[in-house]
């Protein structure tokens, strides 16, 4: 009998410490916490659209009604442009001064924000008029990657940070360590805020990185091999990386490209099982 009561008061007090303590939810659930690590994505190619392949893609957005607006690299060959995706023509160019290579973009507003390779100097472009432009300095230690969120600008500059940059002062008010696991992950390239999550291209990788913007943890890898051997293949020896990541939140579309890629391409992610 008493064998019995003192089981019956282990089970009781138990269920008492669960209740008070709060059952831990990764007892019953696994999402979240799994060990097995799930975030890794092919893609599939839904369409395909000409791109400048003189374009050596360093940013890359998309600004609605079937615009995108790019920067382009290379001394010399550097500009802002505004582009139609159906057809790949250039609607309105803005090129730079040959001192300058052009690197990230991203659109706030009516203004568009540019970094530039090897310097910390930026330019601010009106939308609507790419010849008004203003220029900033940033605190990065190198302009490579620009994106937004509608409220701050997350910024990369080939190291394993990512920056997040006041749009007003341009100065640095936060900043992660980008991790998959425990492995830093340098090299991050050009930006895109999708869904609350920061894509990065890893430089001379075919890979995409999901992060989260909150810790820098990444969230997921996206493997786009296909699309750099692809256009080799078909005989398009002068392209370089992979590299411009542009997101339609109108219709979740989501484009990338590469530099000096005659193509661009929207892609549907497939999570590999
Ligand atoms: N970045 O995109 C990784 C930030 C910079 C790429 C720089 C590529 C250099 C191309 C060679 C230039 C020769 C003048
Ligand atoms: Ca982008």
């Amino acid at each position: 009998f008493y064998k019995n009561t003192s089981l019956i008061l282990l089970i009781f007090l138990i269920i008492a410490a669960f209740v008070l303590l709060g059952i831990p939810s990764n007892i019953f659930s696994t999402v979240g916490y799994s060990p097995v690590f799930t975030g890794i994505y092919s893609i599939e190619v839904v369409n395909e659209f000409p791109h400048d392949p003189n374009a050596f893609t360093q940013g890359l957005l998309y600004a609605g009604n079937g615009s995108l607006f790019e920067s382009t690299g290379l001394h010399g060959r550097s500009s802002v442009r505004k582009v139609d995706i159906q057809t790949g023509k250039v609607e309105v160019l803005q090129e730079m001064d040959s001192r300058y290579f052009g690197e990230g973009l991203t659109l706030l507003g009516e203004w568009l924000f540019q970094v530039t390779w090897l310097t910390k100097i930026g330019f601010k472009y009106d939308r609507n008029d790419l010849s008004k432009s203003e220029k900033f300095t940033h605190q990065m230690q190198d302009g490579w990657g620009l994106a937004t969120d509608g409220k701050v600008l997350f910024g990369s500059d080939g190291s394993s940070v990512l920056y997040k940059i006041d749009p007003q002062t341009l100065k640095v008010i936060d900043k992660h360590v980008v991790k998959y696991k425990d492995h830093e992950v340098h090299n991050l390239n050009e930006l895109e805020f999708i869904k609350g999550e920061v894509w990065a291209n890893v430089y001379q990788t075919d890979c995409i990185a999901r992060i989260s913007q909150d810790d820098g943890r990444v969230l997921g890898w996206i493997l786009l091999p296909n699309l750099r051997e692809g256009l080799l293949a078909a005989g398009n020896n002068a392209i370089d990386v992979l590299n411009g990541i542009a997101w339609d939140s109108d219709t979740n579309r989501i484009f990338v490209t590469g530099k000096l890629w005659p193509k661009l391409y929207e892609i549907k992610l497939h999570p590999i099982k």
